[in-house]
């Protein structure tokens, strides 16, 4: 029989990788552990989708007025759930939930918040597209009140690059998780023998050069600002001397277009336009978890001009444009839509 490399599960990595020599790994190391449990548990529910009709509305909406599922309450549930025990966690901003949700009183004293959109794309699971479940943890002064009741607003809105870590997990053809504390960022596929998470990416670096995609939602063309149109017709046009010119990729499921992103290179953007002038997505729980992925893995993102990492949120569920991806794209889309010298990808 042919001996089994061993490879790491997520919890010996994070032991090795994430713990000073002979001592304890970091609180929020059992924040990571408890997602990978409540993944496993979305993992199943989402591969029955089309069984046990967890998609149909509940009838209620969410905080957004989107008409919310089954499985988004269901995905939401379980995170809270396996997340609960965690020592380290003080407070929950779900996009499932309209405010910061305090842990029961009487947790012990946390240290950081968990921002999470619990299952983002559903929509796009009655045709069995990837969805995700996107992560970012915050830190906060222990001095605060443990219940989370007592957190004052500069704690909680705080900009990207404050985060202690953050990441996804993608329920595709592989259950993937992605994870970074600022050291890499690693990758673990949940193996269905075992159901263990087991390290198959060590330190991913967004590849360069890089595949020649852009990625975004051509649907909107006619409300984009007009050097959007720019910026997507400069990608359209026949590169000079017959080198290779870009293609478009878009699966409108954010996890599954940045994991592409992350592992082939490209442009990803989801800009404002007019109808959303701050865009679409949401800065505390899908941009920021994101552009702290893309620049640890040696990417960039930012909302057209800005880092992401660098905008302090004004509420917990603030929109953001997001333009994410293989770091001279990103400046490229920046010398289009800013007000920097135009340059030629
Ligand atoms: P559009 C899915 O509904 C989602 O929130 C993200 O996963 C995805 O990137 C985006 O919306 C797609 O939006 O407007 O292109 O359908």
């Amino acid at each position: 029989m042919r001996a089994r490399t061993l490879v790491p599960t997520l919890e010996a990595f994070l032991e090795s990788e994430e713990a000073a020599p002979s001592s304890e790994p970091p609180d929020w190391v059992h924040v990571l552990t408890g997602l990978a449990r409540a993944g496993t548990r979305i993992a199943r529910v989402v591969a029955r989708t089309g069984l046990t009709g967890t998609l149909p509305r509940t009838g209620d909406r969410n905080v957004h007025g989107e008409a919310a599922t089954r499985i988004d309450k269901y995905a939401h549930n379980a995170i809270v759930e396996e997340v609960a025990d965690a020592e380290m966690l003080c407070s929950i901003i779900s996009e499932e939930a309209e405010d910061l949700m305090p842990l029961p009183s009487g947790h012990p004293d946390g240290g950081c918040i968990l921002a999470v959109d619990p299952l983002d794309g559903s929509s796009n699971l009655g045709v069995n597209v990837p969805v995700g479940t996107i992560f970012s943890l915050l830190p906060h002064s222990p001095s605060d009140d443990a219940t989370g009741a007592g957190l004052t607003l500069s704690d909680i809105l705080r900009p990207g690059r404050d985060q202690i870590a953050a990441g996804y997990i993608l329920y595709g053809a592989a259950t993937t998780l992605v994870y970074t504390s600022g050291r890499g960022v690693h990758g673990f596929i949940r193996d269905p023998e075992s159901g263990e998470f087991l390290l198959n990416r060590r330190d991913i670096r967004v590849p360069s050069p890089s595949a020649r995609h852009y990625s975004t939602n051509e649907a909107y063309t006619r409300r984009w600002d007009p050097r959007q149109h720019e910026l997507v017709r400069h990608f359209k046009k026949p590169p000079p001397g017959g080198a290779k010119g870009f293609s478009a990729r878009y699966i409108g499921s954010l996890v599954a277009d940045i994991h592409r992103t992350l592992l082939v290179g490209g442009l990803f953007m989801y800009p404002a336009f007019r109808g959303k002038p701050e865009g679409k997505l949401r800065l505390m729980y899908e941009a920021a978890p994101m552009a702290l992925i893309m620049e640890q893995a040696g990417g960039r993102a930012t909302n057209g001009t800005e880092d992401i990492l660098d905008i302090r949120p004004r509420d917990i569920h603030q929109r953001t444009p997001l333009f994410a991806g293989t770091r001279e794209l990103v400046d490229l889309a920046a010398s289009f839509l800013g007000h920097g010298e135009r340059r030629r990808a």
